[in-house]
Formats: structure tokens, sequence, C-alpha cells
């Protein structure tokens, strides 16, 4: 007997602006990347690595290394060019076409509905999620999906890292308005993208009640600078901003006292309409799924909420002398991922589903055509180790994991040099070049990690 299930998920995963290209093609509206003044390497999102007439290739390369299951997300201006009102048919046959293509292989697909990639007409007309009516035409959009997906998709996600995603509210006034008014902006975001992750739970039970619906985090362990209880409280603070209140709502259908207190407190609770709370308690999340990167480590700070030290600790990290870095400063802390989901498992009791983790790496392609890329391999046999952990000593019920960017993508600040796959995409930042997808080394370790279920390493 192995230590993870006969069905365990592998896999990976990729959102659309990161790997469709196509960016004005088959009738898309506009997306906020889509106007995007510059990305800090100089590349744009308009072709990324084409995608959008590559699925077939890049589709029948997953299926070789024996993945199970593929996690993407929808572009939803590509369905909804305008985020409401005309449904664009060519793009759901889009998503119909990946879907079949996946399904040949019998790869399960795992469908994200945001990630980030709010249409620009909503974010126009009303603030993005700040408005109300930015949730009413989530909804229509999610009807449209699941409906029109039926049976064929079994597992979806609401929302990319939904933590995170209320946290980049946060950056939609501009840097001068006053704090205040950035939070309570951010309070009605956070109402409204629960009640837009609830309205998928609730549709799926309407339209495909065989689907499970997953809420998703990007989970960072917090670690304090030092046994000081100052840094342990700060510690404390961050970790309940960033990982647990979002979870707890996930779990619970409920907000958390402290969370409710603050926004009490600073007069900027949301507008809860009447019904709200009780859509919100009726669809508790069926699993659990988070990204994984890294940990982080925190000081005390007198002043800071939870937000704010872990926004200062992410821009200017205190070391962790026990930890290496990635070339982008990231700690590489394989135990983090067995904290990670054993936490959420002891505190949720939810299966939990790992849909990202792994490692950027600036590469350059050799003279035999590949990347001897065994740090990659080093990176995932680590992180894979602490999971068995979790499932062995700590009795977790782990439903997969999918590695972040199977095929090089570009990244969430749009840098190609950023490497993730276990196959090598032929452009730069700036150079489309030919986009050839090459294999790296890791590919055939991971294709052996999978035909083992994890058992060789
Ligand atoms: C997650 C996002 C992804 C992704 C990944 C890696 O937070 O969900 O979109 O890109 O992080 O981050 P980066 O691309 O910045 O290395």
């Amino acid at each position: 007997m192995g230590v993870f299930t006969k069905d365990f998920l592998w896999g990976g995963s990729v959102s659309s602006m990161q790997t469709e290209g196509a960016w004005a093609e088959g009738g898309k509206g506009l997306t906020v990347y889509d106007v995007q003044k510059t990305t800090k390497s100089g590349a744009d999102w308009k072709v990324a690595i084409d995608f959008y007439h590559r699925y077939r290739e890049d589709i029948a390369l997953f299926a070789d290394m024996g993945f199970n299951s593929y996690r993407f997300s929808l572009s939803w201006a590509r369905i909804l060019p305008d985020g409401e009102g005309e449904i664009n048919e060519t793009g759901l046959e889009f998503y119909e076409n990946v879907i079949d293509e996946l399904l040949k292989y019998n790869i399960e697909p795992v469908v994200c509905l945001y990630h980030f990639d709010m249409p620009l007409s909503l974010m126009n007309k009303y603030g993005g999620w700040k408005g109300r009516e930015t949730l009413a035409a989530f909804q229509k959009y999610a009807e449209t999906v699941i409906q029109r997906f039926g049976t064929r998709v079994k597992y979806y996600i609401p929302f990319n890292e939904q933590n995170a995603a209320a946290m980049l509210s946060l950056f939609q006034l501009p840097s001068d308005a006053s704090e205040r008014d950035k939070k309570k902006l951010q309070a009605s975001c956070m109402h409204h993208m629960f009640l837009a992750s609830a309205s998928v739970w609730h549709l799926a039970r309407q339209y495909a009640p065989h689907a499970k619906v997953g809420g998703m985090v990007n989970y960072m362990p917090i670690y304090p600078a030092s046994c000081k209880p100052e840094d342990i409280f700060a510690a404390q603070k961050a970790d309940r901003s960033y990982n647990q209140q979002t979870l707890e709502v996930f779990a619970h259908g409920e907000y958390p006292t402290d969370l409710l207190n603050e926004w009490g407190k600073a007069g900027i609770a949301p507008m809860i309409q009447p019904g709200d709370m009780v859509y919100l308690s009726k669809a508790k999340m069926d699993f659990l799924a988070h990204s994984y990167y890294q940990s982080l480590t925190v000081q005390a700070d007198e002043e800071g909420d939870g937000a704010t030290i872990l926004m200062r600790a992410f821009q200017n990290p205190p070391k962790n002398d026990y930890l290496r870095q990635t070339q982008w400063g990231w700690s590489i802390d394989p135990v983090g991922l067995r904290l990670t989901v054993k936490e959420l498992y002891n505190r949720y009791h939810l299966p939990v589903f790992t849909i990202e983790c792994g490692i950027g790496v600036d590469e350059l392609l050799n003279e035999e055509n590949t990347i001897d890329d065994d740090y990659r391999i080093d990176y995932f046999r680590s992180h894979l180790e602490q999971l068995k952990l979790a499932v062995t000593e700590d009795g977790v019920e782990l439903m997969g994991f999918l590695t972040w960017g199977p095929i090089d993508i570009l990244s969430s600040q749009g840098e190609m040099k950023k490497r993730y796959g276990f196959i090598y995409v032929n452009r730069t930042d700036t150079d489309l070049m030919d986009l050839a997808r090459y294999k790296k080394k890791s590919y055939d370790w991971f294709k052996s990690v999978i035909a083992s279920n994890g058992e060789a390493l």
C-alpha cells in the first residue's frame, strides 16, 4: 500500500492570462491585464505562451507525463466580453475544447473561475469587486459555465487565492488614499467575493451535483522572528489576517469574530444585505485548496494590524537563517508545506488539495536543447517527502498535488525569465522567438513520480 490514495490527483496548475495569449482574438473582451502599462520585465500579456493555439500540443505533453488532473482558469472576459450581458460562444467553445481534450486523456479538469483577471468593463463601471453589480455579473457567468460544462467538470475553484485577491483590492485606490478608505473598499470586495464563492457552491449543487467546490487561499506559514511574546503576537495577527480568516469563512460559512470586530471598530463593515449570511452559511466548501511557495518570518510591530505586518514582512522579510532562498528571494521551506496541510486539516477537517507549488528559476536552454534542472527535482522531492509525512504521520486527507506552471509561463509580474516548468518554452521577456516546447530533465523525473503514485522520489 502506497502513501497516497489510489485516486490521488497529480498534475499542474496555470491561469488564463499567464498562458493563453490571443488577447484580442475569438471575441474576447479586455481585462485589467490587457491595459497594464508595463510589467517589470517589458513583457506584456498579449501572446503569453500561446496556449490558445497550442493547447493540443501542451495537453499531449501533460498526458505523456501521466497527469490525471489539470487546473486552469477561465478568462471571464473571453466568455462574457463585457463581464455581463452578451455571451461569447467562441469563448465558451474554446474552453469546452480544452476540457474535451483533457478528458480524452483521462485528465480531470479543475476549473478556476477567477484568477485576478477582472473584465475591464466591470472594473471601469463598478470598481470591480467593490460593486455589488460585479457579484451579480459573476453569478450569471458562473451559472453559464457550470450549466454548460455539466458532468464534464468535477472540481471547481471559485477564486484563485481568495485571500491574496482581497489583498490586491487594497491597491485599487491611489496610494495616497487614506488607510481607512482602502480598508473599507477591501471589506466590500471581500464580502462580494465570499458571496461569489458561495454562489459557485450553490450553482454547482443545482446544475452539477456531482461536482466538488473548493475554497482556495495562498497559504503562508508565518513564523515569529524570535520567541519574544511580541514577535509571536505579530505572527499570530498576520496568520489570522492572511491565512485563517478566509479559511474560516470557507469552512464555517460565517465571519470570524476578530474580523467582525476589526470592521466594527474601524467603521468599515461591508453592506451586508438580508439573506447574505444565510446564503454564505449554507455554502460550506467541500474541500480546501491552497497554493504554497514559502513561509514568512515576521517581527513585532506595535502599530500594524495583521495585514500591515504581513505586507511589511513580504516586502522586506526579516532573514530566516534556517532557510535558503530562491533567486527571487522566496524562502525554500519544505517543512512549511507539511505545516500548511496539517494546519488546514486539523483546523477545518476538510480534504486538502495542494494546487500550486513550485520554484521559479532563471534558466537557459543548453546545447542539447534541454535544461538539467536538478534543483527543481530536489525542490519537489523535498516537498513531496514532507507531504508524505503529513499523510502518514499527521493523518492529513490529501486529495492531490499540482505543480505551479508545469510548462514555463509568464510569472504573476509578467516575467518570462522566472520559469517554473518541466517544459521549457522558447521565448524571452521581449522576444517571442518560436515558442517551441522542450523537455527539461525534471520532465522524466516527475513522470516517474506520478507513475509510482509518489513512491519513487
Ligand atoms: C501565485 C499566483 C500565480 C503564480 C504564482 C507564482 O500567487 O496564483 O498566478 O504566478 O503565485 O508567483 P510568481 O509568478 O510571481 O512567481
